[in-house]
């Protein structure tokens, strides 16, 4: 059966839209991209009036779905892709630690878009004093109590680590260092697995990774 056509639809940055492109990457599943232009007619005709979404088009009928939710979307394709754990259990639990990881990103998020200019420097502090270590605590748990392997349950990468791959980077890249071999190790640990997966680490060398 052929495979549904798929369009990451985002602006032309990583941001919420790298976790389902990292996603399809990892399964090795076509996709384009499309970045808005006229973006307040096209938030008129999206779902929730918000990127990202997945355009997901029938190869037979020609309909085209058009999925929103970032998190809802990465479940979507993991699934259909196998990037899950088998067991549900597992899968919940795994599924656990994506949702801490939504609550970084939006907590990220908040800090850099969502605060005046004069009151950043206070919230970049909170967001390091509190929220980065207590991420690190968590996920350093997850990943020592699994073995220290790179994976936070079992033996298989999903797209919990594709996404935790991608938060290690978009949290070095607001804080210098802040994810390390030495400030966190089972962290890093996590990045590396990711960084050495075949088809992400064919990815970060080619030009259909976004530069910022
Ligand atoms: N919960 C949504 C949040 C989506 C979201 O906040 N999108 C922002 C960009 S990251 C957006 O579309 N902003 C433009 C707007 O709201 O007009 C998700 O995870 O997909």
């Amino acid at each position: 059966m052929a495979s549904p056509a798929y369009t990451v639809y985002y602006w032309q940055i990583k941001g919420r839209g790298e976790m389902i492109r990292l996603v399809l990457e990892a399964a090795g599943v076509a996709y384009e991209n499309k970045y808005p232009k006229e973006w307040a007619t096209e938030k008129a005709s999206l779902p929730f009036g918000q990127l990202p979404a997945l355009l997901i088009t029938d190869p037979k009928t020609k309909q085209t779905t058009t999925l929103a939710q970032s998190a809802a979307i990465v479940r979507y394709l993991a699934r259909k892709y196998n990037l899950v754990a088998a067991d549900p259990l597992d899968f919940a639990v795994a599924d656990s630690i994506f949702e801490s990881a939504v609550d970084a990103t939006n907590a990220m998020i908040k800090v850099v878009w969502g605060t005046p200019e004069a009151e950043k420097p206070a919230a970049l502090e909170k967001f390091n004093t509190e929220v980065l270590p207590s991420f690190i605590k968590a996920h350093t748990a997850f990943l020592e109590k699994n073995g220290n392997k790179g994976i936070y349950v079992g033996n298989k990468l999903t797209y919990v680590e594709l996404t935790i791959f991608n938060i290690i980077n978009e949290l070095n890249t607001l804080i210098p260092d802040a994810i390390t071999a030495k400030t966190a190790p089972a962290l890093w640990k996590v990045r590396e697995t990711v960084a050495n997966h075949d088809k992400i680490k064919a990815y970060l060398a080619s030009p259909r990774l976004h530069s910022k």
